[in-house]
């Protein structure tokens, strides 16, 4: 069997591959749910991180949630859209990592989740790294790496 050390590889770290926070689209705790549900629309996206007031990572909030939570026994409770907010329905449970954690940590992570949140060490965002950029490098190592090996 062939052991492969992701160090001896050179894999890039989470830094230089991650969409940094300007450019990531994303919600408040406080904002209420058609808010939201607006932005998750009008930027095409089925998820997007949610922070705090002070810009700390908080969860993860998606169009999912948002529908279930305001789906009653037989009809959409649209009222539910203004009465609730962020908070209430997001997921908190969610990894995260950090700048200085390499490709490999990220992709264990991204099996489960479509992208996972970068934070500084006081909880702050700095942005997302995504399953696509994944691919894409693990695409380019293959033509560039070890499929000349
Ligand atoms: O607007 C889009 N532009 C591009 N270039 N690709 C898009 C866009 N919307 C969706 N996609 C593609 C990507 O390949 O569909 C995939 C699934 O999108 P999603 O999950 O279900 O909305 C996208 O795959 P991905 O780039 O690996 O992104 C994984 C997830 O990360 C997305 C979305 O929840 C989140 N995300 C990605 N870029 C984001 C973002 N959230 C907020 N802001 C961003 N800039």
């Amino acid at each position: 069997m062939i052991s492969v050390q992701s160090n001896d590889l050179n894999f890039p770290l989470v830094e230089e591959l991650m969409i940094p926070s300007e450019k990531v689209a994303h919600v408040q705790v406080g904002n209420p749910l058609d808010h939201a549900l607006l932005v998750l629309l009008k930027t095409g996206y089925s998820a997007v991180p949610v922070l705090d007031a002070t810009f700390k990572f908080q969860g993860v909030v998606s169009k999912t949630m948002i529908l279930e939570e305001t789906l009653g026994i037989e009809q959409f409770e649209l009222d539910k859209l203004n009465d609730l907010t962020v908070i209430e329905v997001m997921k908190k449970d969610v990894p995260c990592l950090k700048k200085d954690h390499s490709m490999i940590d990220a992709l264990y992570k991204l099996i489960d989740h479509p992208f996972i949140c970068v934070t500084n060490d006081d909880g702050e965002f700095d942005g997302i790294i995504t399953r696509r950029t994944i691919l894409k490098q693990f695409s380019k190592h293959y033509h560039e790496t070890l499929k000349r090996a």
